[in-house]
């Protein structure tokens, strides 16, 4: 059997199916052919024929895919320390919202800054990820919030994946909230998203699928319909920030268009469940949101487990509800938080991830075919990915076959 690469000496978490023991193979290698698993098992049953054209010696450490960041805003200019820092001395919300604070303040940033500085803005941020295992991350735009802004936040979306070792998945997030210029006026905004902006970046390659933001402070589920019709006419998926902050009947809205997932889900009803249920959407949970903003109501965690629905883990990464680059650190939010199992925890940036992207053809697990995603940690047990905060025990990552360093290339 032809291979580039062979791992030796590593504790294969493959989070193949779907059982509480991480799909592990002890003592076991994983071979790669042309960017892909040509092989993984036990490393006594090795095939005698195996060939391999490098060999990497794992040490013991422990193997798991590649992890996938599936919900971020990742991409933006600007920093809203100072508010944060306001809020904390006293300064009432209004006021801040007052002073033009809030997601068109991080809009204004956006929009003044060039396509090369937003990518500089940006660049540390995804670094933090990619040394923690990451290999896949999405993008959401929605701080330009008109046709060239979007464009242009998307734009450098992709541009992070020429740069970087990483594969990026761009979604267009122009129903995130109401600029300026149009207060008053939200149905002839989203006209504008539906019927100019998002044909614009179609034609441009830009767009994966299409997401909004169902709330109370966002868009309303009539308008999110539209969006979301818009969508299908371009042959898009679809997502939702659905439940956050109130019950808006988002998740069944979603589920209803077959859509990939549904975000966050603190007030999701029975129904919503059931409807997820029914269609196979994920529940992508960001606990870093529900930390920062202090909240109390628990997404229903257990209700999803009996449901069977999918539940992803996502850092949310943005500059207003969830400044926190760092999907590790969402992971072990999600178990003491939230109470997820490190199995479950795991999974959710891993397989139930790239299932919320539409990938779970591709990437997500350890399985012969997949494409050679993966990370190598220093652990004694993959439930160490998840208790500590704060430690990355990333040894080294490996993109599409191709090994580099946590921090580097
Ligand atoms: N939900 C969120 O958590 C972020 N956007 C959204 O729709 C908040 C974004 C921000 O505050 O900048
Ligand atoms: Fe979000």
């Amino acid at each position: 059997m032809q291979c580039d690469d062979l791992w030796r000496s590593v504790h294969l978490a493959t989070m193949a199916g779907g059982g509480a023991d991480y799909g592990a193979i002890p003592d076991g290698a994983i071979a790669v052919h042309q960017g892909r698993i040509a092989w993984l098992g036990r490393e006594a049953e090795l095939p005698a024929d195996l060939q391999p054209a490098a060999e990497h010696d794992g040490g013991g450490r422990w193997l798991t895919p590649g992890l996938i960041d599936c919900h971020t805003h990742i991409v933006h200019a600007g920093n809203r320390s100072d508010e944060f820092e306001a809020r904390l001395n006293g300064v009432p919300y209004e006021e801040i919202a007052r002073r033009g604070g809030g997601i068109v303040s991080t809009m204004r940033a956006t929009r003044a800054a060039s396509e090369a500085e937003l990518l500089a803005a940006s660049l540390p941020r995804v670094r933090t990820l990619l040394a923690e295992g990451v290999t896949t991350l999405e993008v959401k735009s929605g701080y330009g919030l008109d046709t060239p802004n979007e464009a242009k936040m998307l734009r450098v979306a992709r541009e992070l994946a020429r740069v970087l070792p990483l594969r990026v998945r761009t979604t267009f997030l122009g129903a995130h909230a109401l600029p300026p210029e149009y207060a008053g006026r939200p149905d002839d905004f989203i006209h504008l998203m539906c019927e100019e902006t998002l044909p614009a970046l179609v034609a441009e390659g830009l767009v994966d699928a299409v997401d909004a933001f169902c709330e109370h402070i966002g868009f309303t589920p009539a308008q999110t319909r539209r969006m979301f019709e818009a969508a299908a006419a371009h042959g898009l998926q679809v997502k939702l920030h659905a439940e956050q902050l109130s019950d808006q009947g988002g998740a069944a809205l979603v589920a209803g268009f077959k859509g990939l997932s549904a975000d966050h889900l603190e007030c999701l009803s029975a129904e919503g469940i059931d409807a997820m249920a029914r269609a196979g959407t994920v529940a992508v949970l960001l606990p870093g949101a529900f930390y920062f903003l202090r909240e109390t109501r628990l997404p229903p965690v257990q209700a999803l487990r009996e449901a069977g629905v999918p539940m992803a883990v996502s850092t949310d990464c943005n500059p207003g509800t969830s400044p926190m680059p760092s999907l590790l650190a969402a992971m072990n939010m999600a178990c003491t938080l939230f109470r997820l199992t490190p199995q479950e925890a795991l999974a959710g940036a891993t397989r139930h991830a790239a299932a919320a992207l539409g990938l779970q053809a591709e990437l997500g697990t350890l399985q012969t075919g997949k494409r050679a995603d993966f990370a190598l940690w220093s652990i004694d047990r993959p439930a160490d990915l998840c208790h500590g905060l704060g430690l990355n025990p990333c040894w080294q990552v490996v993109n599409a076959g191709v090994p580099r360093t946590p921090t580097g290339s």
